[in-house]
C-alpha cells in the first residue's frame, strides 16, 4: 500500500487525500476488560479513577452467563465482564491472560458494512451482524479478530437512544466518587510477538483501511539494557490511533516481551486516556491510590528547557509541579505535550493506563521513551524479569 500520509488532521477531514474510506469511524465506542471479579473491577476504576456507574447487566437482567458493568466518564466507556460459571469461553480467556482488554469496541455508521468490507479484505470474523433491540430502538453489531485473542466490535447506534446497550439496564449506585478529568481515549496501544509488527502493520492497513504515521524503530527506542519497536496506526479522520509494539533483541528481556510472557500472547498493553487538566488530574489519581511509574532522575527535569527550545516559553505548566508530580514533558514541530504511565493494574505485568495531554504536540513522546523505559526496567528488575 503505498497510500501517502499529507497531514494529520483530528477533526473530520480525511487525512488521505480522494481516497475513499472503506471503513468511516466516529469514534472509540467501548472499551471491554474479561475480569475476574467484575464487581470488583468496578469498584476499582469509580473509586481510583473517578468513573461514573453507566449500566449493568447479569442475573437481574435475564443474563444467565456473565455480568457486566459499563463506567463512564466524559467520552471513555468501560465495560467489566466477568463469567457467572466455569464453562464459559471468558473463563477460558481469563485462565489464560488474566485479567484484560477482551473488546476494542468502535463506533460506525453502519456494522454490516464494517463487517462485511473487513471480512472480504481478509479479518477473521468475531460475530456475524446481530441486531439487538428494546423500548429505546436497536443496535447493530458486528465483530472481528484482531492480534491475539482481541477483537474489534463495531457498533452501530444511530437509531437506539437507550443508556447503553439493549439487554443492559440503567446502574443507579449510591456511591459516586468525583470524576479525575479523563476526557476520552487518545490511543490503545497492542503488544504483538516477535517479527509480528509489519504483519499487524499491513493488517490494519489493508483490512481496516488504516495508514502508518508513526515509526519508532528499536535505535530510538532502546536503553541500555532492552528495546522495541513501534509503528503508530491511524484510520481515516485520525480519531483512532494504534500503535503496535513489537519486542527487538537487547542485553536483557524487553518489556514487550514480560507483557507476551504473562499476558500468553498478544494483546493490548495500555489505554491512553486524554485530560485537559494533567496537573490536577494527576494529583488526584495519587491521592486516590493509583501508582504510577517510578520518576525519572533530577537530570530529567533539567534536560527539559533545553528538550523543549521555544516550546518552553509556551508552557502554561510551573515545571516544579510537574517534577513534584513525575509528569513527563516532551515536544514535537506543533507543541508539547505531558504523559504519565501508571504501573500495571492488574497483578500480571500487562496492561497499564497512560495520561496524557496534548498541548499541540501529535507525536507520542519520543523524547521520552528513554527516560520511561529505564524507568519501567527499574519496575522489572523488581520483578526479577529484566
Ligand atoms: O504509546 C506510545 O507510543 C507511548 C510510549 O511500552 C510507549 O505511550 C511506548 C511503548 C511502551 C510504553 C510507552
Ligand atoms: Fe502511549
Amino acid at each position: 500500500m503505498s497510500k501517502e500520509l499529507k497531514s494529520v488532521d483530528y477533526g473530520l477531514e480525511k487525512i488521505f487525500d480522494g481516497a475513499q474510506d472503506f471503513l468511516p469511524l466516529l469514534g472509540t465506542d467501548y472499551v471491554e476488560f474479561y475480569v475476574g471479579n467484575a464487581k470488583q473491577a468496578a469498584h476499582f476504576y469509580k473509586t481510583a479513577f473517578g468513573f461514573q456507574s453507566e449500566a449493568y447487566s447479569g442475573l437481574e437482567t435475564g443474563k444467565k452467563d456473565r455480568v457486566s458493568y459499563v463506567l463512564r466518564q466524559d467520552k471513555i466507556r468501560l465495560v467489566l465482564t466477568s463469567p457467572l460459571g466455569s464453562a464459559s469461553p471468558i473463563n477460558e480467556h481469563i485462565v489464560k491472560h488474566g485479567d484484560g482488554v477482551k473488546v476494542v469496541a468502535l463506533w460506525v455508521e453502519d456494522a454490516r458494512s464494517a463487517f462485511e468490507e473487513t471480512t472480504k479484505r481478509g479479518a477473521k470474523p468475531f460475530m456475524e451482524p446481530e441486531v439487538e433491540k428494546d423500548e429505546h430502538g436497536e443496535v447493530v453489531r458486528s465483530g472481528i479478530y484482531t492480534y491475539g485473542e482481541t477483537v474489534h466490535m463495531f457498533v452501530e447506534r444511530k437509531n437506539y437512544n437507550g443508556q447503553f446497550l439493549p439487554g443492559y439496564r440503567k446502574w443507579e449506585s449510591d456511591y459516586n466518587p468525583e470524576p479525575t478529568g479523563l476526557k476520552y481515549i487518545d490511543h490503545m496501544v497492542g503488544n504483538v510477538g516477535w517479527g509480528e509488527m509489519n504483519t499487524w502493520v499491513k493488517w490494519y492497513e489493508d483490512v481496516m483501511g488504516f495508514v502508518n504515521f508513526l515509526t519508532f524503530d528499536d535505535k530510538q527506542i532502546t536503553t541500555e539494557y532492552s528495546a522495541l519497536m513501534s509503528k503508530v496506526m491511524s484510520n481515516g479522520n485520525g480519531r483512532i490511533k494504534f500503535p503496535i509494539n513489537e519486542p527487538a533483541e537487547g542485553i536483557k528481556k524487553s518489556q514487550i516481551e514480560e507483557y507476551l510472557d504473562f499476558y500468553e500472547g498478544p494483546g493490548v498493553q495500555h489505554l491512553a486516556v486524554a485530560t485537559d487538566d494533567i496537573v490536577k488530574t494527576v494529583a488526584a489519581l495519587k491521592a486516590r491510590g493509583v501508582e504510577f511509574l517510578p520518576p525519572p532522575p533530577q537530570a530529567y527535569y533539567d534536560d527539559i528547557p533545553r528538550r523543549l527550545g521555544a516550546h518552553m516559553d509556551t508552557m502554561k505548566e510551573d515545571l516544579n509541579k510537574l517534577q513534584e508530580l513525575s509528569i513527563l514533558v516532551d515536544a514535537d514541530e506543533e507543541g508539547y505535550l505531558l504523559q504519565i504511565f501508571t504501573k500495571p493494574l492488574q497483578d500480571r505485568p500487562t496492561l497499564f493506563f497512560e495520561i496524557i495531554q496534548r498541548m499541540g504536540a501529535k507525536g507520542f513522546g519520543a523524547g521520552n521513551f528513554k527516560a520511561l523505559f529505564e524507568s519501567i526496567e527499574r519496575e522489572q528488575a523488581q520483578r526479577g524479569t529484566l
